[in-house]
């Protein structure tokens, strides 16, 4: 980052001035970009304050809808997927949208509204938790669109199914103790906490790096019996090291953010013989891909055990991956394991 632009990105300046900074490094930048950030804090904004009055309201518990991957949907899975979608469709500046509640790409139809943006999100990480006041949060994943012909054309699928490599960027945002949101546009990661007394952003983070060496273990042990026998010894003896802990949430972003922030690492392991879960849980283009770009714009890294997440193809949109997030050295620790039994 050119250092005269580095100066100005001090704490406590709001995210449509920290945008403004940041694009003087894109001198063709258009304003999409910032337009459809804005749209994205918005809908957070909105997302945030029923999360925090949702004993209140009646947005707790489950519906009896279920989504593509046959799970029921929690009344704020639907209330966030909603909220997100009109922000982005109506005002986004994007051509397609992929949403891991939507069995299918949502096209914007009116070529006036189109724009050159495609985008994936987990509109509400963390359904189990939501009914528990415990922290859940939104993914996104900002593409370049790749079909040709313009806002005249409609968009097509594969300007959903790029690589993570190809993201322009990628963030999340945590409705925690405080609401936060975290992004990376290529060039370092940035925090903002959302100050509610004035309905703002503000810059908390101006430049996160995970630390290392890292010092939590991060996965759902209760699988244990069900993973292959090299993730079963890299986990014994990540855990066995005595400057590690455990610590599991349950929802991936507030897992990932923790490590992002102290270290660690965050695994969600496929399971070979059980059905659903042979290549893990989590999905690739609303959640791994994503936090794969932050992991690796912090110093650190995201795998599927084999490769790097940013490599991996998508196929569908709602492809299944396992994941291994944090600290580099832990997680080539976890794939040279796998590769150790392979050889
Ligand atoms: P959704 O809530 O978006 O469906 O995400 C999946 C998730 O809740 C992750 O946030 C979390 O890491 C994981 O599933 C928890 O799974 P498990 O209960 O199997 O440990």
């Amino acid at each position: 980052m050119d250092e005269e632009i580095a100066r100005h990105i001090k704490k406590g300046i709001d995210l449509r001035r920290h945008i403004a900074i940041t694009q003087r490094e894109h001198p063709q930048a258009t304003g999409e970009f910032s337009q459809l950030l804005g749209q994205i804090t918005l809908a957070a904004k909105i997302v945030s304050r029923e999360i925090n009055r949702a004993g209140l309201g009646d947005i707790l518990g489950k519906t009896d809808e279920e989504n593509v991957y046959g799970e029921r949907q929690a009344r704020l899975d639907l209330y966030a997927n909603a909220v997100f979608t009109r922000a982005l469709i109506h005002n986004g500046g994007i051509c397609i949208l992929g949403s891991e509640e939507e069995s299918d790409p949502i096209q914007v139809r009116k070529p006036e509204l189109r724009g050159k943006y495609a985008v994936t999100i987990d509109p509400l990480d963390g359904s189990s938790n939501i009914d528990y006041n415990v922290s859940v949060g939104t993914i996104f994943g900002i593409y370049r669109r790749q079909t040709e012909g313009g806002p005249q054309t409609k968009a097509s699928l594969k300007d959903l199914l790029q690589p993570g490599r190809d993201l322009v960027a990628a963030g999340y945002v945590v409705y925690g103790s405080s609401t936060m949101l975290v992004y990376t546009a290529g060039d370092r990661v940035f925090g903002f906490t959302l100050d509610s007394s004035i309905g703002e952003f503000l810059l908390s983070y101006p430049n996160i790096r995970i630390p290392s060496p890292g010092g939590y273990l991060s996965v759902n042990e209760s699988y244990f019996k069900n993973w292959s026998p090299p993730v079963r010894e890299a986990v014994k003896e990540i855990r066995d090291r005595d400057d590690y802990s455990s610590r599991y949430i349950g929802s991936m972003v507030a897992d990932f953010h923790r490590n992002l922030l102290s270290g660690g690492i965050f695994l969600y392991p496929p399971e070979p013989e059980v059905p659903g879960k042979r290549s893990g849980k989590l999905r690739l283009l609303y959640e791994a891909a994503p936090m794969a770009m932050i992991a690796s714009q912090a110093g650190g890294r995201a795998s599927n055990g084999k490769k790097d997440i940013l490599d991996v193809e998508p196929d569908n949109l709602h492809d299944r991956t396992p994941f291994y997030s944090g600290n580099r050295e832990d997680v080539e620790f976890v794939e040279n394991k796998i590769k150790s039994w392979e050889d």
